[in-house]
């Protein structure tokens, strides 16, 4: 794989969900050797450190069940202006979460540079609630929505245009918790979903070469949103919101090598892992091993 510089950003963001911890998530992927792994293969890495993110002032506006959402609108255009700076440089940037609400910043700044930014979405959920059809307010439901356009202007708006990807550039992989509205919302619009049914039937390898053939073809960058907790929570126990009967380590393992091989991806981010609830910095460490294969590093 070409040699990248690789731009890495914290995001200790925990507002987009009600188990605290996972703001710590930046620090334990860091203390599991994040850069160190990514040097040794050949990258360069900056570490441009942590967003800052703002103590609610408030839960709940008065006409929204959108939980803290005045600070997480602040924090996603926060790492929306950093991310837009970094694929400015032509850096690729290699984000840290936090809750998945920071996947709207992300793609915020990422999605500026491009006309048809692919997006593979690896997570045990859809992440394509609106306020409506949350059935938490919990604004980590509601990342791939607000991307596609769909849901509260504060969040759909950031860095002024919308949306940000369109529905046939997406790939949803290891999904098996879906709310009604999220279901709904996957027909009407057509988005190509890899359940754990089709990983069980066709095999990770099937699932990761059509996904790179389908977006191959209608995209000009690839950005991977990897939720921790699209991995089985036997391998990742340190997530708030597990879904038993998830990705094994080893078909994750292989689904990064393989897109290291086809050196797609233009950006990706790791979210989700709360060190309070993991075991032994497990995920922390789970997920810097998927960034090694992701990046490329081989046994022989
Ligand atoms: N995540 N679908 C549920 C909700 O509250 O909207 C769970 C969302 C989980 C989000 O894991 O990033
Ligand atoms: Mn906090
Ligand atoms: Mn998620
Ligand atoms: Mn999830």
């Amino acid at each position: 794989m070409k040699k990248k510089n690789i731009a890495l950003v914290g995001v200790p963001m925990d507002l987009g969900q009600m188990r605290r911890g996972v703001d710590m998530g930046p620090s334990a992927i860091r203390y599991a050797g994040v850069i160190e792994r990514l040097e040794q293969l050949g990258h360069t890495v900056e570490d441009l450190g942590d967003i800052r993110i703002d103590q609610p002032e408030r839960e709940h506006t008065a006409d929204t069940n959108l939980r803290n959402l005045d600070a997480v609108v602040k924090g996603s255009t926060e790492l929306a202006t950093t991310v837009r700076s970094v694929k400015e440089k032509g850096d690729f940037p290699l984000i840290l979460g936090g809750d998945h609400s920071i996947a709207i910043g992300s793609l915020a700044g990422i999605s500026k540079r491009y006309e048809n930014l692919g997006v593979i979405w690896y997570d045990a959920h859809g992440d394509l609630n609106t306020g409506e059809t949350s059935p938490s307010g919990n604004i980590h439901g509601m990342p791939l929505a607000v991307s596609l356009g769909i849901g509260h202007p504060d969040l759909v708006n950031i860095l002024d245009y919308t949306p940000k990807v369109k529905p046939e550039n997406i790939v949803i992989i290891g999904a098996r918790s879906l709310d009604e509205g999220e279901r709904e919302l996957i027909k009407e619009r057509g988005i190509r979903v890899y359940t754990m049914h089709e990983i069980d039937r066709m095999g990770m390898t099937k699932v990761i070469e059509e996904s790179i053939d389908y977006l191959k073809g209608r995209t000009d960058g690839v950005h991977l949103s990897l939720d921790l907790d699209g991995l089985d929570p036997l391998d990742a126990p340190g997530v708030g919101t597990p879904v038993i009967g998830g990705i094994s380590y080893r078909e994750s393992h292989l689904a990064m090598e393989m897109l290291a091989e086809a050196d797609l991806l233009t950006s990706a981010e790791f979210v989700e892992v709360n060190p309070i609830l993991d075991e032994k910095n497990k995920t922390a460490k789970v997920a810097v091993a998927l960034m090694g294969s992701l990046f490329g590093e081989k046994l022989l």
